[in-house]
C-alpha cells in the first residue's frame, strides 16, 4: 500500500551577528513554541528563494533591511505529523537597529548562554551545528 507523504515546511532562519553576540527573538503569546527563544526568520512564501525569504521575515518581524550571507547548516524536526526543514543563515550586515515588531523581546546573547535558554526542541538537538557556527 502506498504511504502518504508527510508534510514538510520549509523555514529560513538567520544568525545575526555582533561583537561576538548573536541576536534571539522571544516567541510571542498564542503561538506554537510561545515564550521559547528562537533564530528570527519564518516560513518560505512560493516562489521565494530562501534569502529571498529570510530578508522578507528579517523586515516584517526586525524592520532591519539586512545582506543574507552563506547557509551554514540545516536541520529538519517533526511537529507531530508536520515536519520543518530549517535552513540557517549567517546574517552579518544590515541596516537599522533590530526592533521586536513581532517578538515579545529581543536579546543580545553570548552563544555560551544558548545551551541554558528555553529553546526550540528543533535547534536543541542540532545545539553542536549551532554553536560551531556562532564561532
Ligand atoms: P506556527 O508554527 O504555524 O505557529 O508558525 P509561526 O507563524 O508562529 O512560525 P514561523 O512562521 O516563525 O515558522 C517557523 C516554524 O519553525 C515554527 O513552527 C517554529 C519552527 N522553528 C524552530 N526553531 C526555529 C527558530 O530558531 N527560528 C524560527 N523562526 N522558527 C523556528
Amino acid at each position: 500500500m502506498k504511504q502518504r507523504r508527510h508534510i514538510w515546511i520549509p523555514v529560513v532562519t538567520g544568525l545575526i551577528k555582533k561583537n561576538g553576540k548573536v541576536l534571539l527573538g522571544q516567541r510571542p503569546p498564542g503561538n506554537s513554541l510561545a515564550g521559547q527563544w528562537e533564530f528570527p526568520g519564518g516560513k518560505i512564501e512560493l516562489g521565494e528563494s530562501p534569502p529571498q525569504a529570510l530578508k522578507r521575515e528579517l523586515f516584517e518581524e526586525l524592520e532591519i533591511e539586512a545582506e543574507i550571507g552563506a547557509l551554514r547548516f540545516a536541520n529538519t524536526h517533526a511537529y507531530g505529523d508536520r515536519g520543518v526543514l530549517l535552513l540557517f543563515f549567517d546574517v552579518l550586515f544590515w541596516k537599522g537597529e533590530p526592533k521586536a515588531s513581532h517578538h515579545s523581546e529581543l536579546k543580545w546573547v553570548s552563544p555560551d548562554d544558548i545551551p541554558s535558554m528555553d529553546i526550540p526542541e528543533a535547534n536543541r538537538k542540532n545545539l553542536d551545528l549551532i554553536m560551531s557556527s556562532l564561532k
